[in-house]
């Protein structure tokens, strides 16, 4: 009889299980199509990356293969994962031979630590340099120290298009590091400058900007009218649906002469295309300087660690990687998943979000962005929330590096995305933001706007410490 009462409550527990299951996956599907009717489902913010988004909030978040890749996309990926990872050494050497003989670092890897940002440390900052356009006599005044690289030779194209002329013996990027028997450029030392602020409510802050000191072989400094732009290495996950995303939607949200008055403008960059040898739009870098992936990592190996490229390779027409090994190495950069954000219920995080666009910073940082045709299936038709408009704005003084990119001036600057911004640190402790890793917090980095987002910043400078906190955790949990 005990047994039977027993087995009895047993069914019935698990009728009564039964039935709440039923009535909560009832709910949920009720949920899904109000949701999804509202168009809500598929445009959450949960799934920042579309179909490529992960559910990862640790130190390896931005390391993952996008979750839809098939097969073979897949594959090519993990062969340019090893590429990415590999460090190269001085020839002649049977494996990733070919380093130099002037380069900045040693492995892709190097520098874009786990997937994500650099430090603002010689080895991993850049250092970008050219002549004024209108003084090309000034060039006389340098000592010719090296062999300009054989990437340089596309930049006689990009000259022609007004673009800022390279320095003789250093071209347009400053290699600090060379191989044994050969002089770097340069040598690059840098100091951290200070400054104390308050915001409204009396709360004090304290800035820092960068200053270098830059040394030529012959021990002279740089001579000072070289323009010199500053950049730390940016992350490399969700870059192929950036490439994905059609020019024409890119386009519809350029305002040159801000003709709605907002403040805002945004104009897109043109950069010289080296594989299609036309004009493009620019893309990837902080001025987007260029416009595909493919060419962002040929102009990578040679820049960088002086690895020539079928795309820029040595003068007899060879290269150090073959074309397969810069395809993969490009689908990996093109494939690496995005990280879901955290904390959507939190209403902390949701006030954060509404003071966002309060403030007006979805007018650069753009919600949301729609991905088109791409060589890689998994890739397209995505709606993908990466904030950023992939436009040029001026940021004012504080931020300007005086040094044109194509058509960036030297007060612009592309809007970066902040999809999975708040993993940065736990990617990489002390990581900075900004093109050049001087803020130290997420705070610092809003403090340092100015020029087309001087109201933005204003309205964050203003907000309640309460506030404050709210915005900045909606960011954190990006
Ligand atoms: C010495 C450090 C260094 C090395 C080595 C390096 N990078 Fe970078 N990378 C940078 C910096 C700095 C930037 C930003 C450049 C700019 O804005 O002009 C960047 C930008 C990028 C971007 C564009 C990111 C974006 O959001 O627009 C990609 C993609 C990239 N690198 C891929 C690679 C690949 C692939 C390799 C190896 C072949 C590599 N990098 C090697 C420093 C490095
Ligand atoms: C006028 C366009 C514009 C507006 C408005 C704007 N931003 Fe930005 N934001 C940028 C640009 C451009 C940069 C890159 C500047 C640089 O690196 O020097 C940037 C950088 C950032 C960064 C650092 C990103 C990184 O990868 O290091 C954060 C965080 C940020 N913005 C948050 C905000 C917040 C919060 C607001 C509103 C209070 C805001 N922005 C308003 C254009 C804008
Ligand atoms: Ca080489
Ligand atoms: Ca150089
Ligand atoms: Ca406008």
């Amino acid at each position: 009889m005990d047994r039977f009462l027993s087995l009895l409550g047993r069914r019935f527990v698990k009728r009564r299980w039964g039935a709440i299951a039923l009535l909560s996956t009832l709910a949920g599907f009720l949920a899904a199509l109000l949701l999804h009717s509202a168009g809500w489902a598929q445009s959450s913010p949960l799934r920042a990356g579309g179909d490529t988004t992960i559910q990862n909030r640790t130190s390896q978040a931005y390391a993952q293969p996008a979750p839809n890749l098939s097969g073979n996309w897949l594959t090519l990926h993990q062969a340019g994962d090893r590429h990415f990872e590999a460090a190269f050494v001085t020839p002649p050497a049977p494996v990733n031979g070919g380093l130099g003989p002037l380069f900045n670092n040693t492995a892709c890897a190097g520098c874009h630590i786990k997937d994500g940002r650099g430090m603002p440390v010689p080895g991993q900052l850049l250092l970008r340099v050219s002549l004024p356009r209108d003084s090309p006599a000034a060039a006389s005044a340098l000592p010719v120290t090296a062999p300009v690289l054989p990437a340089d030779a596309h930049l006689e194209a990009s000259v022609s298009l007004g673009n800022a002329p390279p320095v003789p013996g250093i071209g347009t990027q400053i290699q600090d590091q060379a191989i044994y028997g050969r002089t770097p450029e340069a040598r690059v030392k840098l100091r951290w400058q200070e400054q104390p602020g308050s915001y409204a409510d009396g709360t004090p802050y304290r800035l820092r900007s960068p200053q270098f000191e830059i040394t030529l072989p012959n021990g002279e400094p740089l001579p000072p009218h070289v323009l010199v732009s500053a950049r730390v290495p940016s992350p490399v996950f969700g870059l192929g649906l950036l490439e994905a995303v059609s020019e024409s939607e890119i386009l519809a949200r350029a305002d040159p002469q801000d003709a709605d008055g907002d403040g805002i403008s945004g104009r897109p960059n043109y950069v010289w295309d080296t594989e299609t040898q036309s004009e493009g739009l620019g893309r990837f870098g902080w001025k987007a300087n260029n416009p595909t992936l493919l060419q962002q990592n040929a102009a990578a190996y040679i820049n960088d660690m002086g690895i020539t490229s079928p795309l820029f390779p040595e003068a007899d027409g060879s290269s150090e990687v073959d074309t397969t090994t810069l395809k993969a190495n490009t689908v990996y950069v093109q494939t690496l998943a995005v990280p879901a954000p955290t904390l959507r219920q939190d209403p902390q995080v949701l006030r954060g979000e509404r003071l966002f666009a309060a403030a007006n910073c979805v007018g650069c940082h753009l919600p949301t962005l729609h991905t088109q045709r791409h060589e890689i299936p998994a890739l397209e038709h995505q709606t993908i929330h990466p904030y950023t408009d992939l436009l040029l704005h001026d940021l004012g003084e504080g931020l300007a590096d005086h040094r044109p990119d194509f058509r960036a001036t030297g007060n612009e600057w592309r809007t970066p995305p902040l999809w999975g911004i708040g993993l940065t640190q736990t990617v990489l402790p002390y990581a900075g933001y900004l093109h050049d890793g001087r803020a130290r917090t997420l705070a610092e980095a809003i403090l340092w706007h100015g020029g087309e987002a001087a109201t933005a910043r204003e309205a964050f400078w203003a907000m309640s410490a309460s506030d404050r906190t709210a915005l900045l955790r909606f960011l954190n949990s990006l």
